[in-house]
Protein backbone atom coordinates (compact mmCIF):
# COMPACT_ATOMS: atom_id res chain seq x y z
CA UNK A 1 0.00 0.00 0.00
CA UNK A 2 1.68 3.32 -1.02
CA UNK A 3 0.76 5.45 2.10
CA UNK A 4 2.24 2.35 4.23
CA UNK A 5 5.32 3.23 1.98
CA UNK A 6 4.94 6.68 2.31
CA UNK A 7 4.96 6.47 6.22
CA UNK A 8 8.50 4.40 6.25
CA UNK A 9 10.03 7.47 3.92
CA UNK A 10 8.77 10.05 6.13
CA UNK A 11 9.86 8.17 9.22
CA UNK A 12 13.33 7.74 7.65
CA UNK A 13 13.74 11.28 6.76
CA UNK A 14 12.42 12.16 10.57
CA UNK A 15 9.81 14.26 9.65
CA UNK A 16 7.63 13.35 12.39
CA UNK A 17 4.50 16.11 11.77
CA UNK A 18 4.25 14.13 8.28
CA UNK A 19 4.30 10.44 10.01
CA UNK A 20 1.40 11.59 12.24
CA UNK A 21 -0.60 12.98 9.82
CA UNK A 22 -0.32 9.61 7.54
CA UNK A 23 -0.59 7.47 10.92
CA UNK A 24 -4.14 9.26 11.49
CA UNK A 25 -5.26 9.11 7.43
CA UNK A 26 -4.57 5.35 7.90
CA UNK A 27 -5.82 4.94 10.35
CA UNK A 28 -9.23 6.59 8.76
CA UNK A 29 -8.44 4.67 5.63
CA UNK A 30 -9.34 1.26 7.88
CA UNK A 31 -5.66 -0.24 8.21
CA UNK A 32 -5.25 -2.33 10.57
CA UNK A 33 -2.59 -0.56 13.49
CA UNK A 34 -0.44 -3.97 13.35
CA UNK A 35 -0.01 -2.83 10.01
CA UNK A 36 0.59 0.51 9.74
CA UNK A 37 3.38 -0.35 12.73
CA UNK A 38 4.99 -3.28 11.14
CA UNK A 39 4.52 -2.57 7.86
CA UNK A 40 4.97 1.43 7.59
CA UNK A 41 6.95 2.47 10.77
CA UNK A 42 8.67 -0.67 11.88
CA UNK A 43 9.71 -1.41 8.44
CA UNK A 44 11.02 2.41 8.40
CA UNK A 45 12.87 1.97 11.72
CA UNK A 46 14.61 -1.39 9.96
CA UNK A 47 16.13 0.73 7.19
CA UNK A 48 17.87 3.15 9.30
CA UNK A 49 19.01 0.46 11.46
CA UNK A 50 20.47 -0.90 8.83
CA UNK A 51 22.10 1.59 7.53
CA UNK A 52 23.78 3.09 10.89
CA UNK A 53 24.76 -0.08 11.51
CA UNK A 54 26.64 -0.12 7.84
CA UNK A 55 27.65 3.73 8.83
CA UNK A 56 25.48 5.31 6.16
CA UNK A 57 23.73 7.40 8.46
CA UNK A 58 24.78 8.70 11.85
CA UNK A 59 23.23 9.83 15.54
CA UNK A 60 21.78 13.02 14.27
CA UNK A 61 19.32 11.15 11.69
CA UNK A 62 18.69 7.99 13.77
CA UNK A 63 17.40 10.59 16.31
CA UNK A 64 15.47 12.71 14.54
CA UNK A 65 13.77 9.28 12.89
CA UNK A 66 13.25 7.92 16.38
CA UNK A 67 11.75 11.34 17.21
CA UNK A 68 9.24 10.75 13.93
CA UNK A 69 9.09 6.61 15.28
CA UNK A 70 7.92 7.96 18.89
CA UNK A 71 5.54 10.91 17.29
CA UNK A 72 3.83 7.68 15.24
CA UNK A 73 3.82 5.67 18.08
CA UNK A 74 1.69 8.07 20.29
CA UNK A 75 -0.77 8.10 17.38
CA UNK A 76 -1.28 4.24 17.61
CA UNK A 77 -0.69 3.34 20.86
CA UNK A 78 -4.29 3.24 21.70
CA UNK A 79 -5.23 1.61 18.91
CA UNK A 80 -2.77 -0.98 19.46
CA UNK A 81 -3.96 -1.96 22.99
CA UNK A 82 -7.29 -2.51 21.77
CA UNK A 83 -6.91 -4.21 18.66
CA UNK A 84 -4.76 -6.49 21.08
CA UNK A 85 -1.04 -6.68 19.83
CA UNK A 86 0.57 -7.74 23.06
CA UNK A 87 4.01 -7.05 24.31
CA UNK A 88 6.85 -8.83 23.41
CA UNK A 89 8.46 -8.45 26.99
CA UNK A 90 9.05 -5.99 29.53
CA UNK A 91 13.17 -4.48 29.59
CA UNK A 92 14.21 -2.05 31.61
CA UNK A 93 17.08 -0.25 31.10
CA UNK A 94 19.37 2.57 32.50
CA UNK A 95 22.76 3.94 32.41
CA UNK A 96 24.50 2.42 35.18
CA UNK A 97 26.03 4.61 38.36
CA UNK A 98 28.13 7.14 37.87
CA UNK A 99 27.62 7.31 34.43
CA UNK A 100 25.79 10.34 32.29
CA UNK A 101 25.69 9.51 29.06
CA UNK A 102 22.66 8.63 27.41
CA UNK A 103 22.64 8.89 23.63
CA UNK A 104 23.34 5.48 23.44
CA UNK A 105 20.85 4.07 25.98
CA UNK A 106 18.37 5.39 24.06
CA UNK A 107 19.14 4.77 21.52
CA UNK A 108 18.81 1.22 22.54
CA UNK A 109 15.83 2.04 24.18
CA UNK A 110 14.04 3.11 21.11
CA UNK A 111 15.46 0.28 19.01
CA UNK A 112 14.03 -2.10 21.50
CA UNK A 113 10.51 -0.30 22.13
CA UNK A 114 10.58 -0.95 18.25
CA UNK A 115 10.52 -4.68 18.12
CA UNK A 116 7.75 -4.22 20.10
CA UNK A 117 8.49 -4.79 23.67
CA UNK A 118 7.20 -2.79 26.71
CA UNK A 119 10.87 -0.63 28.11
CA UNK A 120 10.96 0.72 31.51
CA UNK A 121 13.37 3.09 31.17
CA UNK A 122 15.47 3.95 34.93
CA UNK A 123 17.19 7.03 33.49
CA UNK A 124 21.33 8.11 34.64
CA UNK A 125 23.14 6.81 37.43
CA UNK A 126 20.97 4.34 38.06
CA UNK A 127 22.38 2.34 40.58
CA UNK A 128 22.00 -1.50 41.23
CA UNK A 129 19.67 -1.24 43.84
CA UNK A 130 17.50 0.20 41.68
CA UNK A 131 17.89 -1.83 38.46
CA UNK A 132 16.54 -4.89 40.63
CA UNK A 133 13.89 -2.88 42.44
CA UNK A 134 12.29 -1.77 38.88
CA UNK A 135 13.50 -5.69 37.62
CA UNK A 136 11.11 -7.01 40.55
CA UNK A 137 8.16 -4.38 40.22
CA UNK A 138 7.82 -4.65 36.55
CA UNK A 139 9.07 -8.51 36.60
CA UNK A 140 11.06 -7.57 33.19
CA UNK A 141 12.70 -10.31 31.06
CA UNK A 142 15.67 -7.92 30.20
CA UNK A 143 17.74 -5.67 32.23
CA UNK A 144 19.95 -3.83 29.89
CA UNK A 145 22.67 -1.92 30.97
CA UNK A 146 24.91 0.64 29.50
CA UNK A 147 28.16 2.31 29.74
CA UNK A 148 30.38 5.36 28.48
CA UNK A 149 33.23 5.37 30.60
CA UNK A 150 35.62 2.69 31.34
CA UNK A 151 35.54 3.62 35.17
CA UNK A 152 31.91 3.17 35.51
CA UNK A 153 31.15 -0.18 33.04
CA UNK A 154 32.43 -2.33 36.72
CA UNK A 155 29.09 -1.23 38.08
CA UNK A 156 27.73 -3.93 35.66
CA UNK A 157 29.57 -6.38 37.55
CA UNK A 158 27.64 -4.62 40.90
CA UNK A 159 24.17 -5.05 38.98
CA UNK A 160 25.09 -8.85 38.35
CA UNK A 161 25.84 -9.49 42.07
CA UNK A 162 22.69 -7.61 43.27
CA UNK A 163 20.57 -9.51 40.27
CA UNK A 164 21.79 -12.67 41.77
CA UNK A 165 21.62 -11.46 45.47
CA UNK A 166 18.11 -10.86 44.83
CA UNK A 167 17.07 -14.71 43.27
CA UNK A 168 16.61 -12.97 40.02
CA UNK A 169 19.31 -14.63 38.16
CA UNK A 170 17.79 -17.65 35.99
CA UNK A 171 14.76 -14.97 35.59
CA UNK A 172 16.14 -12.73 33.37
CA UNK A 173 18.95 -11.81 30.82
CA UNK A 174 21.29 -9.13 31.70
CA UNK A 175 22.70 -7.29 28.09
CA UNK A 176 25.44 -5.43 28.47
CA UNK A 177 26.83 -2.14 25.98
CA UNK A 178 28.71 0.72 25.59
CA UNK A 179 31.60 2.13 23.98
CA UNK A 180 34.09 0.65 26.51
CA UNK A 181 32.08 -2.60 26.92
CA UNK A 182 33.26 -5.91 24.90
CA UNK A 183 32.55 -9.43 24.65
CA UNK A 184 34.92 -10.07 27.30
CA UNK A 185 34.58 -7.96 29.43
CA UNK A 186 30.60 -9.24 29.37
CA UNK A 187 31.43 -12.73 29.96
CA UNK A 188 33.95 -11.86 32.61
CA UNK A 189 31.67 -10.47 34.86
CA UNK A 190 28.84 -12.96 34.21
CA UNK A 191 26.44 -11.06 32.10
CA UNK A 192 24.37 -12.85 29.40
CA UNK A 193 24.70 -10.60 26.08
CA UNK A 194 26.86 -7.88 25.17
CA UNK A 195 25.83 -6.13 21.75
CA UNK A 196 27.85 -3.61 19.94
CA UNK A 197 25.23 -1.69 18.58
CA UNK A 198 21.69 -0.28 19.34
CA UNK A 199 19.79 -2.08 16.43
CA UNK A 200 21.78 -5.72 17.27
CA UNK A 201 21.14 -5.12 21.08
CA UNK A 202 17.12 -4.85 19.57
CA UNK A 203 17.65 -7.94 17.12
CA UNK A 204 19.01 -9.80 20.64
CA UNK A 205 16.37 -9.10 22.64
CA UNK A 206 14.05 -9.84 20.26
CA UNK A 207 15.70 -13.73 19.64
CA UNK A 208 15.92 -14.19 23.83
CA UNK A 209 12.32 -13.49 23.55
CA UNK A 210 10.83 -15.38 20.39
CO1 LIG B 1 31.77 12.00 27.74
N1 LIG B 1 33.31 10.79 27.56
N2 LIG B 1 32.40 12.47 29.51
N3 LIG B 1 30.31 13.26 27.70
N4 LIG B 1 31.60 11.64 25.97
C1 LIG B 1 33.35 9.96 26.32
C2 LIG B 1 32.64 8.64 26.53
C3 LIG B 1 34.91 9.81 26.10
C4 LIG B 1 35.30 8.56 25.32
C5 LIG B 1 35.45 11.11 25.44
C6 LIG B 1 36.95 11.07 25.28
O1 LIG B 1 37.66 11.35 26.18
N5 LIG B 1 37.42 10.71 24.13
C7 LIG B 1 35.42 9.82 27.59
C8 LIG B 1 35.50 8.45 28.27
C9 LIG B 1 36.92 7.97 28.43
C10 LIG B 1 36.97 6.66 29.09
O2 LIG B 1 36.27 6.35 30.01
N6 LIG B 1 37.86 5.84 28.59
C11 LIG B 1 34.41 10.74 28.23
C12 LIG B 1 34.63 11.44 29.44
C13 LIG B 1 36.01 11.29 30.03
C14 LIG B 1 33.64 12.22 30.04
C15 LIG B 1 33.74 12.99 31.33
C16 LIG B 1 34.48 12.30 32.48
C17 LIG B 1 34.40 14.34 30.97
C18 LIG B 1 34.68 15.24 32.14
O3 LIG B 1 33.78 15.69 32.77
N7 LIG B 1 35.93 15.41 32.38
C19 LIG B 1 32.27 13.26 31.69
C20 LIG B 1 31.68 12.15 32.56
C21 LIG B 1 30.31 12.47 33.02
C22 LIG B 1 29.69 11.26 33.64
O4 LIG B 1 29.13 10.43 32.93
N8 LIG B 1 29.79 11.13 34.95
C23 LIG B 1 31.66 13.24 30.33
C24 LIG B 1 30.51 13.97 30.00
C25 LIG B 1 29.93 13.99 28.74
C26 LIG B 1 28.76 14.90 28.34
C27 LIG B 1 27.74 15.11 29.47
C28 LIG B 1 29.31 16.24 27.93
C29 LIG B 1 28.23 14.22 27.06
C30 LIG B 1 27.09 13.23 27.34
C31 LIG B 1 25.73 13.79 26.97
C32 LIG B 1 24.67 12.72 27.03
O5 LIG B 1 24.91 11.53 26.86
N9 LIG B 1 23.47 13.16 27.23
C33 LIG B 1 29.45 13.42 26.63
C34 LIG B 1 29.61 12.89 25.33
C35 LIG B 1 28.55 13.29 24.32
C36 LIG B 1 30.68 12.04 24.99
C37 LIG B 1 31.09 11.53 23.62
C38 LIG B 1 31.67 12.71 22.86
C39 LIG B 1 29.98 10.93 22.78
C40 LIG B 1 29.19 9.78 23.44
C41 LIG B 1 27.99 9.44 22.62
O6 LIG B 1 26.87 9.81 22.95
N10 LIG B 1 28.19 8.76 21.48
C42 LIG B 1 32.16 10.41 23.99
C43 LIG B 1 33.26 10.32 22.96
C44 LIG B 1 32.89 9.41 21.84
O7 LIG B 1 32.23 8.41 22.04
N11 LIG B 1 33.35 9.72 20.69
C45 LIG B 1 32.47 10.72 25.38
C46 LIG B 1 27.12 8.41 20.55
C47 LIG B 1 26.36 7.19 21.06
C48 LIG B 1 25.28 6.83 20.05
O8 LIG B 1 27.27 6.12 21.17
O9 LIG B 1 26.87 5.83 23.63
O10 LIG B 1 28.64 4.48 22.40
P1 LIG B 1 27.34 5.14 22.42
O11 LIG B 1 26.20 4.06 22.12
C49 LIG B 1 26.29 3.14 21.06
C50 LIG B 1 26.96 1.82 21.45
O12 LIG B 1 27.94 1.96 22.41
C51 LIG B 1 25.82 0.96 21.84
O13 LIG B 1 24.74 1.39 21.06
C52 LIG B 1 24.84 2.79 20.78
C53 LIG B 1 24.36 3.08 19.38
O14 LIG B 1 24.72 2.11 18.45
N12 LIG B 1 25.34 0.87 23.20
C54 LIG B 1 24.77 -0.29 23.64
C55 LIG B 1 25.26 1.78 24.19
N13 LIG B 1 24.70 1.25 25.26
C56 LIG B 1 24.37 -0.02 24.96
C57 LIG B 1 23.71 -1.01 25.70
C58 LIG B 1 23.50 -2.25 25.09
C59 LIG B 1 23.94 -2.51 23.81
C60 LIG B 1 24.57 -1.53 23.06
O15 LIG B 1 22.89 -3.29 25.70
C61 LIG B 1 22.29 -3.09 26.93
Amino acid sequence: MVILQEISEYLQQGRAPNVKELVQQALKDGIEPKVILEEGMLQGMDIIGGKFKRNEVFVPEVLIAARAMNAGVEILKPYLVSSGVEPKGTVVIGTVMGDLHDIGKNLVKIMIEGKGFNVIDLGVDVSSEKFAEAAIEHNADIVCCSALLTTTMNEMKNVVVMLEEKGLRDKLIIMVGGAPVTQTFCDSIGADCYTQDAASAAEAASAFCS
